[in-house]
């Protein structure tokens, strides 16, 4: 039976037991319970889980405010979702469809799950780094008067131990302290254990080295109360624990009592003769394994003498699976309990069968008073502010002028005039670049709105009257925040600034900007910030081998293929200004729109000729995948397709080729990407019952059946071969298939196959088509 809570730390650690069953419980029930069709593996993580319930039962029901936000490791999310039930924010039946359609999710998902959820994770590392950024984000907002005090919280990240081995965690720490970030908890459960085995001893040690460096206080919760004070009264046998290694304390935790007691006596012998005879098997195991992180006193303690503003790295001693039978085994990471083993456990609590699903199953009348209390002050102490945000008006944006422009250079042009003009827009903008702000043209923008620093910096350059293009002071009303190049970073920021509707009630617009190729550096961020939803400009530039002279190392080839790919980020690829003015509008709006997405711009330096435009007609159709640039004759037998930087190639061969192909048509495609999504989604609409076809296929149908395409894109030819498949006309597709190189653009379109002879052979391969 359990005992009558004396205090707050006894129903902690009553509330902290209800954690560990429910979340085993809720993996329990959809591994062993509940109907499986599919013979599929259900999996869970219940030593995982385990191993954190003290530490986020010491959060949630003790140190966390109303402003405050938590990343959690992922494979402890049913421990988030037990939480959320105990607190009555959480339903039995979300929890009974654990990992099942519409249920609660594996990871801890801000878009899918019922319950709150405040970042995404998953893919380990990313979750932790985004509070750092969320951080700066709060700063910015209260730099900049969008945020009062009262509102500013704390950002946590709940961190395994081996997610400390990816990189990105300390791209992002060595970037936090550059701006001073603070208000962070990053607490490690430091159970020595990952997915395959126990973790390397002596990296540990180092560490705390590295964030104690980058400006972090370092808080170790090695040992409980009452193991620190046994150990304390016995020195040797401090000594002999603490050379443990990894693998062998996990192994000893794992075995028990009685191996503890043999291997104490094989190394201190009649030393630790009388603390042994003090200490059955049973109180043995329990005293080695009370560990800082499974101590609610120990965790208290820490979390409220950490309550200043100094970003601290917890590290807090746990056991992976404590307190259940595969607890400390090296393979128990997708361990399970079996039905026999957890009907045990019930019975140990005093739940009857069938109440497993109870919130405090087993708790004493006179615990349960104090616990339900505690439960009670918690969820209002949690309980959030309103933090709904309006939407923010999106001015036309008109298109620079200039007879030759590169789309690169008409993006500064717009965003420098946006600046100029004021309003709400300019002001919510926020830009951001790994190092890359001056050659992707938002020098005039940072000119104008400033570098973001907490603490003003002078322009040292600007005093001494050294000339310079780039006049930037820094101080807390910038509006572009500098990042150095860390492609991880700069997704993580545009992730955390991108959501700051949600987290803090104030929409920014953010726009970051980093050359294509750079893309693939950071993609598991780029989609981590895609898959929760966040809302951002990225504007990659320059793209493609039109990047000429500079090389191969920094010419993109498959990013549109990227973003055919990627949920949740609509590519435009311009050729010209006023089509990048008009996705930039529509980027803004989608920004502000609860239902919208973010944008990647594809843009280059390759400045080329720009179109008299007789109406405005082309506008819808550009921001809806594509439009005629060049009508086809109705039914006509081909067309050449292309897009973005190599248009003036596609108009010359245009010119030419009508002379022999009467009613040749030119298609400026804008977004493969959109006008992919649009094809397979009318098809879906179609066996609804909606009939309508999609954007593409009413552009292609005014060609002949049979009609032969040339496509043409400086990217993988991929990115719009497929566009032959929409109503089976034949496709000669032309792009880049190898790794750049340098030269002139004459000498690359000609050895890349992207210049007129290229699309007059491939023409001709449409017209005469090669049979086999
Ligand atoms: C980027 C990424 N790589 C691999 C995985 C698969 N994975 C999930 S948890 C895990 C090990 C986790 O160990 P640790 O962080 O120590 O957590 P513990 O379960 O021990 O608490 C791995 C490799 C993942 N989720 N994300
Ligand atoms: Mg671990």
């Amino acid at each position: 039976m359990l005992k009558p809570v004396a205090t707050d730390i006894e129903a902690l650690k009553i509330v902290d037991e209800r954690l560990r069953w429910l979340s085993a419980w809720t993996i329990h029930n959809a591994n062993h319970l509940r109907d499986n069709p599919d013979g599929l593996k259900v999996g869970g993580h219940q030593a995982s889980c385990a191993s954190m319930t003290a530490i986020m039962a010491a959060l949630y029901f003790h140190a966390l405010g109303p402003n405050d936000r938590v990343a959690v490791k992922p494979h402890a999310g049913p421990v988030l979702h037990a939480i959320h039930y105990l607190l009555g924010s959480q339903s039995r039946e979300q929890l009974e469809n654990f990992r099942g359609f519409g249920g609660a999710q594996s990871y801890p998902s801000r878009t899918k799950d019922k319950i709150p959820v405040d970042f995404s994770t998953g893919s380990v590392g990313l979750g932790v780094a985004i509070t750092l950024f969320a951080s700066l984000v709060q700063d910015y907002l209260t730099a900049r008067g969008m945020m009062g005090d009262v509102d500013r919280g704390r950002f946590v990240a709940l961190i395994g131990d081996a997610e400390l081995d990816e990189g990105n965690i300390y791209e992002a720490i060595i970037e936090g302290a550059k701006h001073d970030v603070r208000n962070l908890w990053w607490i490690i459960d430091y159970n020595r254990q990952s997915l395959d085995a126990t973790s390397a001893d002596r990296m540990f040690e180092r560490f705390d080295e590295i964030f104690r460096s980058c400006g972090w206080r370092i808080v170790e919760l090695r040992y409980g109360k009452r193991l620190a004070a046994a150990l304390t009264e016995h020195p040797a046998l401090k000594a002999w624990f603490e050379q443990l290694s990894n693998a062998e304390l996990s192994a000893l935790h794992y075995q028990g009592g009685a191996a503890w007691r043999a291997r104490v006596e094989g190394a201190l012998g009649k030393k630790a003769a009388a603390f042994l005879k003090t200490h059955d098997d049973a109180a043995l195991a329990a005293l080695f394994t009370d560990l800082g992180g499974h101590c609610m006193e120990t965790l208290v303690e820490a979390f409220d003498a950490a309550k200043d503003d100094v970003p601290t790295l917890f590290i807090a001693w746990t056991i992976k699976g404590f307190g259940l039978p595969f607890a400390g085994h090296k393979d128990n990471h997708s361990g399970l309990m079996n039905p026999t083993q957890m009907a045990a456990w019930r019975k140990s609590m005093g739940v009857q069968e069938g109440e497993e699903w109870s919130p405090l199953g087993g708790v004493g009348d006179n615990a349960r008073t104090g616990v339900e209390a505690l439960i009670e002050r918690s969820r209002i102490a949690r309980e959030k502010r309103n933090r709904a945000f309006g939407t923010v008006g999106v001015p036309a944006i008109p298109a620079p002028a200039g007879d030759e422009q590169s789309t690169q250079a008409a993006f500064g042009r717009i965003l420098l005039d946006l600046s100029k003009a004021g309003g709400e827009l300019a002001d919510r903008i926020v830009t951001t670049s790994p190092d890359v702000t001056v050659s992707t043209n938002l020098g005039a923008w940072v000119n104008q709105r400033g570098l973001f620093r907490r603490t003003a910096i002078e322009d040292i350059f600007a005093k001494a009257k050294i000339a310079s293009a780039q006049k930037w002071g820094a101080n807390n009303n910038g509006q572009h925040i500098e990042l150095g190049i860390a492609e991880s970073n700069l997704f993580l920021m545009l992730a955390a600034a991108g959501l700051s509707g949600d987290l803090f009630g104030q929409r920014l617009f953010p726009i970051g900007t980093l050359y294509d190729p750079f893309i693939a550096r950071g993609l598991d961020s780029l989609n981590y910030a895609c898959y929760q939803d966040a809302r951002f400009l990225l504007v990659a530039t320059p793209s493609g081998i039109t990047l000429g002279p500079e090389g191969g190392a920094h010419q993109s080839i498959n990013p549109p293929l990227i973003a055919l790919g990627q949920p949740g980020l609509r590519h435009y690829e311009p050729a010209f200004a006023d089509e990048l003015a008009a996705m930039m509008e529509e980027a803004f709006r989608l920004i502000d729109d609860p239902g919208g997405e973010s944008i990647y711009l594809r843009l280059s330096t390759r400045s080329i000729v720009q179109i008299d435009r007789p109406d405005d007609n082309w506008r819808e159709g550009a921001l809806a995948g594509g439009y005629w640039l060049r009508e086809p004759a109705p039914g006509a037998e081909a067309a050449i397709v292309a897009m973005g930087a190599v248009m003036p190639e596609a108009l010359a061969a245009w010119e030419e080729l009508s002379q022999d192909v009467p009613g040749l048509g030119l298609l400026a495609v804008t977004s493969p990407d959109l006008l992919h999504r649009g094809w397979t989604s009318a098809q879906a609409a179609r066996w609804n019952g909606d009939r309508k076809a999609s954007h593409i296929e009413q552009l292609l149908a005014r060609l002949a059946p049979n009609a032969g395409l040339v496509t043409l894109a400086d990217a993988a030819p991929a990115s719009l071969s497929w566009l032959g498949g929409v109503l089976g006309q034949r496709v000669a597709p032309l792009g880049v298939e190898k790794f750049g190189q340098t030269g002139s653009l004459a000498d690359l379109y000609a050895a890349y196959r992207l210049d007129g002879d290229a699309i007059t052979e491939a023409a001709a391969e449409i017209l005469l088509p090669f049979r086999i």
